[in-house]
């Protein structure tokens, strides 16, 4: 063997079944190990030194934003997530005051347009999306992102939605094969309490669920599969609300693809931890822990 050859042939060596006969399938294998290796490297690297050259573009921290009490459950097999405590009585309030001077009223798309519609009564109007990243209502879009898996950037939209007395919005799906349309998700957020008098539930007729408004609730579904095969069983409705009654919410949709790059961020958006109070209310299977001397 030329020494050349020596060189690159002794590393793999090691790795090789001990045989006196070439094994050129195990060769193979752990050849193909080492350039995986290296890829890997490769690939941790470029996005080091990317993240160095643009170090504004950093995402924001979910964990930061969370309120307390956050919490996902299921609705059985529905496919159909509901959040408690997706934010605070507070950060809804806010963001009624945010969109109150902006609605106007809602429509369908029908043939390309969105026009109003028989079908939905109701005033909405466009808070945060493409053309308009209001940092308020950042935390409110990583949250739901936090719901669907997706990254925020994925947001088509978020429309903040006033139902009056008498508002309804009869069963639809939020997708079609139509690019105004192609929601891979949508996260619904309450800003108000309602009363079962007072209508204004939402409900999923195919799938038995009724939910009734909450300040600070989210509910989320999926209308599509990413390969655009659809949900239909997610058909919803908004219930009619009943004399004296508001509505106020939020809805969320989510594209398949990136909808708008990052934003640019100039204040921190983590704060540091502070230690663990014995009056703080913590889950089930997590205590407090002082360290004591000798003990790490
Ligand atoms: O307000 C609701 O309960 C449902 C809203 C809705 O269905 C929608 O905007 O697509």
């Amino acid at each position: 063997m030329a020494p050349g050859m020596a060189l690159l042939y002794y590393p793999l060596k090691r790795n090789c079944p001990r045989t006196n006969k070439y094994d050129g399938e195990s060769v193979l294998s752990s050849l193909k190990q080492k350039l995986r290796a290296r890829l890997r490297w490769f690939y941790l690297r470029r996005y080091y030194f990317l993240h160095r050259i643009v170090r504004n573009k950093i995402p924001p921290h979910n964990l930061s934003y969370l309120p307390d009490g956050f919490r996902i459950t299921k609705a059985g097999k529905t496919g159909i997530a509901i959040a408690d405590s997706f934010c605070t009585p507070e950060e809804a309030h806010s963001i009624i005051e945010v969109a109150r001077e902006k609605l106007g009223p809602a429509g369908i798309l029908e043939k390309g347009k969105f026009i109003e519609h028989p079908k939905r009564r109701c005033e909405t109007a466009m808070v945060f999306g493409p053309g308009n990243k209001d940092s308020r209502l950042l935390p409110f879009a990583c949250r739901a992102a936090a719901m669907t898996g997706l990254p925020y950037t994925h947001v088509e939209g978020v429309y903040v939605t006033r139902y009056k007395e008498g508002g309804f919005y009869l069963e639809h799906i939020d997708y079609g094969n139509h690019f105004k349309i192609e929601r891979l998700y949508t996260v619904l957020l309450y800003l108000n309490d309602m009363t079962p008098d007072q209508g204004g539930s939402t409900v999923f007729p195919d799938l038995h669920i009724e939910v009734q408004p909450r300040v600070g609730r989210a509910v989320a579904w999926t209308n599509m599969n990413p390969d655009s095969s659809a949900h239909p069983e997610t058909s919803h409705a908004a219930m009619p609300v009943n004399a004296g009654g508001e509505k106020w919410a939020i809805q969320f949709w989510f594209r398949p693809y990136k909808m708008f790059n990052e934003i640019d961020y100039v204040e921190p958006q983590a704060t540091r931890g502070v230690p663990l109070s014995k009056t703080d209310k913590f889950p089930d299977g997590t205590k407090y822990f002082v360290r004591q001397s000798g003990n790490n």
